[in-house]
């Protein structure tokens, strides 16, 4: 028994007439907890309640956090979440109905981080949200579900925030022998870390994050993001936060689901038809979702953020 869900692999006709390719949706956003977060960290908790974790403790306000208390409500593990103030209601409430307990402390992700930190008892396991090998292995599974549907992609899209998603899905491509598929790491302005990584050629930290999708905030990717991009072909592609606004409402309405700008941000490039995917017959898009955005909240950001694409 695993926690994450097969998820389905759809070919999209609005996006591949967009995109001019053959363009096909990993669904992550139907996991569980809304992310592909479950496939890692279901794996993670799986493994640290085998070797004897009591507690679960993880400091994402986000889906990782959401991940967790999935997880725990699963395996009957009790779960604590500290969240920054910045923490959306959206996420609360469904951290709260997981039953997990909630510390909501801190301006920002590192100031929860340091008091989950230091929290975490003996008998406790603590939960990264992107930076640990057992997420990446449990992550690495999406692709193995792509190989066993037969389809062998052109190119694959992602976002990164921490680069969690982006070590595992290459090592997924790695160990499935795809070894030359190469991944379009998609980032916002304003939360471009890994963008920033690979040109200075080491990891390094943003000043700070100006981009509305937080899900994609962190400071500075895991030291693997950029060790596999100097093994595997990686490229690095910026967009938006408008981009991937109007990528997420057009994707409720062509596929009927709601996802974050994060993972709008990966859309956007089909939708836009960026030149990064011309030479490219047949693209899958990793749909990784995001649970913390409310139809309003995207609206009401799309309103202030892209006022010229309202009304058409
Ligand atoms: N979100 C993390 C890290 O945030 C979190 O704490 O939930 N798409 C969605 C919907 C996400 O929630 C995340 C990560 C990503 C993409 C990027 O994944 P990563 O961090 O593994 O590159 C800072």
């Amino acid at each position: 028994m695993t926690l994450h869900i097969e998820t389905p692999l759809l070919e999209s006709l609005p996006l591949s007439v967009t995109a001019g390719s053959s363009v096909w949706l990993k669904m992550d956003a139907l996991q569980p907890s809304g992310s592909f977060k479950t496939r890692g960290i279901g794996h993670a908790c799986e493994t640290y309640l085998a070797q004897g974790a009591r507690r679960f403790v993880s400091s994402s306000g986000g889906n990782a956090g959401l991940a967790v208390a999935y997880a725990g409500r699963r395996l009957k593990v009790p779960v604590t979440v500290v969240v920054p103030q910045t923490t959306t209601e959206r996420a609360k409430e469904l951290l709260r109905l997981e039953n997990a307990e909630l510390i909501v402390h801190g301006a920002s992700w590192q100031e929860a981080n340091d008091l989950a930190r230091s929290l975490v008892g003996a008998s406790d396991a603590f939960l990264h949200p992107f930076d640990d090998p057992l997420l990446w292995e449990g992550h690495a599974t999406l692709v193995d579900e792509v190989f066993r549907a037969g389809l062998k992609p052109d190119a694959v899209v992602l976002s990164v925030g921490g680069g969690g998603l982006l070590s595992g899905v290459v090592q997924g491509l790695q160990r499935n022998g795809w070894g030359d598929i190469p991944v379009m790491a998609v980032e916002t302005a304003g939360a471009a870390s890994f963008h920033a990584a690979q040109k200075a050629g080491h990891t390094v930290e943003l000043e700070q994050i100006t981009s509305i999708a937080t899900s994609l905030g962190a400071k500075r990717v895991c030291e693997q993001a950029l060790q596999w991009a100097q093994v595997h072909p990686v490229h690095s592609v910026v967009v938006s936060d408008a981009s991937a606004l109007s990528a997420c409402e057009r994707f409720l309405d062509d596929h009927r689901v709601l996802v974050e700008p994060a993972c709008g941000a990966s859309l956007a490039l089909a939708y836009e038809k960026a030149a990064e995917l011309e030479p490219f017959g047949t693209v899958l898009v990793v749909v990784c979702g995001g649970a913390t955005c409310t139809v309003d909240q995207i609206r009401a950001w799309s309103q202030k953020y892209c006022p010229a694409a309202q009304g058409q």
